[in-house]
């Protein structure tokens, strides 16, 4: 971590950690006079969310991306998808497809095309509500959001998971749940759901890592550029920085903080509050918590 803070230049003042991170803007110079706001998994932290957006007091020039895993877990899913939704009115909006969602929308699929499948699935107990209180919009609205979002203006990518060093489709590229079929581009499913890689740099199912496996975003090189993820809750104030990503889910369901990355003008900062409880119990142990 000193190392980093080292190179990068940390200052941190009441709530902002601030990063200068020059190398994202010097390439071409450009500098950026709106804001790009991203913000970590929320699911259904309603509350919490609301209070970070306080702060954060989006305006018409800002964009806002949430990394994914608006849902399941938390108190108000349903009320945290329709905020979503509700802030497309004052700001720019996009968001990734956390593997929640994912999961979401294949159920959906099953009701909607009527094969019965949906019964078959495991870990829906949340759905049959959600579904039932999200209108057509914004179920049409859910099917946009992106595997991958690229930011080329700041050498940043967004993702929910994580992603294997040895990738059979171009990236980083905007790649959309509604246009691109993981049959059509092989292991693109895996951005919502990577977590550990093995050696080879091959993706490892959840509960299936070895001794000699490591978390991606370890051993992540930077050949894609700087990559910004969720998925992997961490324990703490601020996103977890490592080489070439941020990892910007802080454990609010857990009762850690929901934690925002805002890029404005060749800085990037976090802002972060606090979880009034913990919504939910981490299963096993965390990874670094
Ligand atoms: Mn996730």
């Amino acid at each position: 971590m000193s190392r980093i803070q080292n190179s990068l230049g940390v200052c941190v003042g009441n709530y902002f950690f601030c990063i200068r991170l020059k190398s994202l803007f010097d390439k071409n110079n450009v500098m950026v006079k709106s804001r790009l706001i991203f913000i970590g998994d929320v699911h259904g932290c309603i509350h919490e969310l609301d209070q970070l957006l306080e702060r954060l007091s989006p305006g018409k020039s800002d964009t806002l991306v949430f990394i994914g895993d608006l849902i399941d877990k938390g108190p108000d899913s349903t009320a945290v998808v329709k905020r979503f939704f509700e802030l497309g009115s004052i700001c720019n909006i996009k968001f990734v497809l956390g593997n929640h969602e994912e999961k979401f929308l294949r159920y959906v699929n099953h009701i909607e095309t009527g094969s019965g499948k949906e019964k078959e699935m495991k870990g829906t107990e949340e759905f049959p509500l959600l579904y039932s209180q999200l209108n057509t919009e914004e179920l049409a609205g859910m099917r946009e959001a992106y595997y991958s979002i690229h930011f080329p203006e700041a050498d940043l990518c967004a993702i929910h998971g994580g992603i294997s060093h040895q990738i059979a489709f171009p990236f980083p590229f905007d790649y959309q749940y509604a246009l691109h079929n993981p049959k059509n581009y092989k292991g693109l499913d895996l951005i919502t759901k990577t977590r550990f890689l093995n050696p080879e740099g091959k993706f490892v199912g959840l509960g299936e890592e070895k001794e000699a496996d490591r978390f991606w975003a370890e051993t992540y090189d930077g050949r894609f550029g700087k990559l910004i993820f969720g998925h992997q809750p961490f324990l703490q104030e601020n996103p977890r920085i490592f080489p070439h990503a941020f990892g910007i889910d802080t454990a609010c369901v857990f009762g850690g903080w929901l934690s925002a990355m805002i890029v404005e003008n060749q800085q990037i900062q976090f802002l972060s509050v606090r979880a009034s409880q913990a919504y939910a119990q981490m299963k096993g142990k965390g990874l670094y918590s």
